[in-house]
């Protein structure tokens, strides 16, 4: 799945499909897909044409050797008959080349047993997609969500109010970095071939008083594009207070995105009308990749458990490497509050990436995985949940909470930076009963929980 940095040939990142025949064993029956190529983060299923079957979205992440180029192909693959067909001109047009995406998760956020598309990635909007009956509309003026464009990492879908719609908090950079964006002061990036030699060159820029400025310094740029700035500046002196346009014209007018939001986001569903709060100040102090949402204080509420950090960016602009990992601790369904690594346990200094909560007997466990590092394993210390597995049909569950309160669950179907957890519901004591939704069913299946 991920070659964020290959540049080979492209049967390498075509992707292959392995069916499991219920032993462990697994057999290459990539004949069932249609050619999917591509650079990916970030696969999910759901059944959006309510068929009885699964079908597929796999969601490009770049373009390999021509970042930041959105010129990547995403892909809706319906499933007929246990063989997937490219559905994403017919039933999905807006999707064919979103963007630079990072995860994309099918939820349904707007509560009509219909599998929405919920989209973040770099210099994209929060994009939902809003499922009219097996076709896909693109809806994020109305949801409110169109406006904040970042360098979005993942999502955790939680209802975080216990009141039955999906509710979600959004990764992103942070705000404590070299590069800064706000609403007035975006950040732009830019490619095209300045120089005509066949290779795509970047640039970025940052915004003052208006103006936009580059982002790189003369050297920087002389090394991707040392003719056309060479040619241009022969002094330092030249170069200082230059803007993009002083450098290029117009010739980046037509290849350019921005972002004006690096804060991590609480998106609170009102109706399918998203509510956009920033999570705490200290949360902002670093980028956040893996999250999962656990009742880790068994107060009745969801909580987050996450991990994040970069050490890997330009050495002119520092690590990104200031937060430790922790848990946000729901404040009763009105907002989070953040413990850190060494307050919750849950001390993540390194680069955190993929997290899943997973359960062993009485314990739940938390593994998060590291880049160039060890996975690190957490145990809740309480022993006060149990995990139930759900049947593979299940689609959609919901608790009833023991004050009457329902809550609706994330079933998974590929949520999780770059990592997912079994298909499993974690619940405990302030929970009363589950009901689940299966594949092809209209109806719900009520279970009892007892303690
Ligand atoms: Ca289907
Ligand atoms: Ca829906
Ligand atoms: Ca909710
Ligand atoms: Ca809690």
């Amino acid at each position: 799945m991920a070659a964020l940095s290959y540049h080979g040939p492209i049967i390498l990142i075509t992707h292959r499909l392995y069916i499991n025949n219920g032993s462990g064993v697994f057999k290459d029956e990539t004949n069932r897909l249609p050619n999917v190529i591509g650079s990916c983060n970030s696969i999910s299923s759901a059944d959006y044409d309510q068929d009885g079957d699964l079908d597929l979205f796999v969601a490009g992440r770049i373009l390999p050797g021509n970042y930041p180029n959105i010129q990547v192909r995403s892909y809706l693959l319906k499933n007929e008959g246990g063989k997937f067909i490219d559905a994403t001109e017919s039933d999905a047009p807006a999707l064919f080349m979103p963007g630079l995406i990072c995860e994309a998760i099918f939820t349904d956020y707007n509560n009509d047993n219909k599998p929405d598309l919920m989209l973040v990635g770099e210099y994209t909007p929060i994009i939902f997609m809003k499922n009219t009956g097996g076709k896909f509309e693109f809806v994020s003026k109305e949801t409110k969500t169109f406006d904040r464009s970042g360098w979005f990492n993942s999502i955790c879908p939680l209802d975080m109010d216990n009141d039955g719609d999906m509710d979600y908090i959004i990764s992103n950079k942070g705000n404590n970095s070299f590069i800064r964006a706000s609403q007035n002061e975006p950040v732009h990036v830019y490619w095209t071939d300045i120089d005509g030699n066949g290779r795509t060159d970047f640039f970025m820029s940052y915004t003052k008083g208006g103006q936009r400025y580059p982002l790189y310094s003369l050297d920087e740029m002389a090394q991707v594009v040392p003719k056309y700035m060479g040619k241009k500046y022969t002094t330092y002196s030249s170069f200082m207070n230059q803007t993009m346009e002083d450098i290029f014209g117009d010739k980046l007018n037509d290849n350019q995105m921005f972002a004006n939001e690096f804060q991590h986001l609480l998106l609170v569903n009102n109706g399918g009308v998203f509510n956009i709060q920033p999570l705490p100040f200290e949360t902002q102090l670093g980028p956040i990749y893996g999250m999962q949402s656990l009742d880790v204080n068994h107060d009745g509420y969801l909580d987050v458990v996450f991990n994040g950090n970069n050490k890997y960016t330009r050495d002119q602009h520092g690590p990104d490497d200031a937060l430790s990992g922790g848990v946000l601790l729901n404040q009763g369904g009105a907002g989070f509050k953040y413990l850190n690594g060494i307050e919750s346990g849950l001390h993540l200094p390194g680069d955190g990436r993929g997290m899943i909560v997973t359960q062993n007997g009485d314990n739940v466990y938390v593994i998060s995985t590291q880049n160039n590092d060890f996975v690190k394993t957490f145990k809740l210390k309480s022993n006060k949940s149990k995990s139930i597995a759900v049947k593979n049909n299940v689609i959609e569950a919901i608790a009833t909470l023991k004050n009457g309160a329902k809550r609706k669950l994330v079933i998974n179907q590929g949520s999780g930076y770059m990592s997912s957890n079994s298909k499993r519901v974690i619940v405990d004591d302030n929970i009363k009963s589950l009901s689940f939704r299966l594949l092809g069913k209209e109806t719900w299946e009520n279970l009892d929980i007892s303690f």
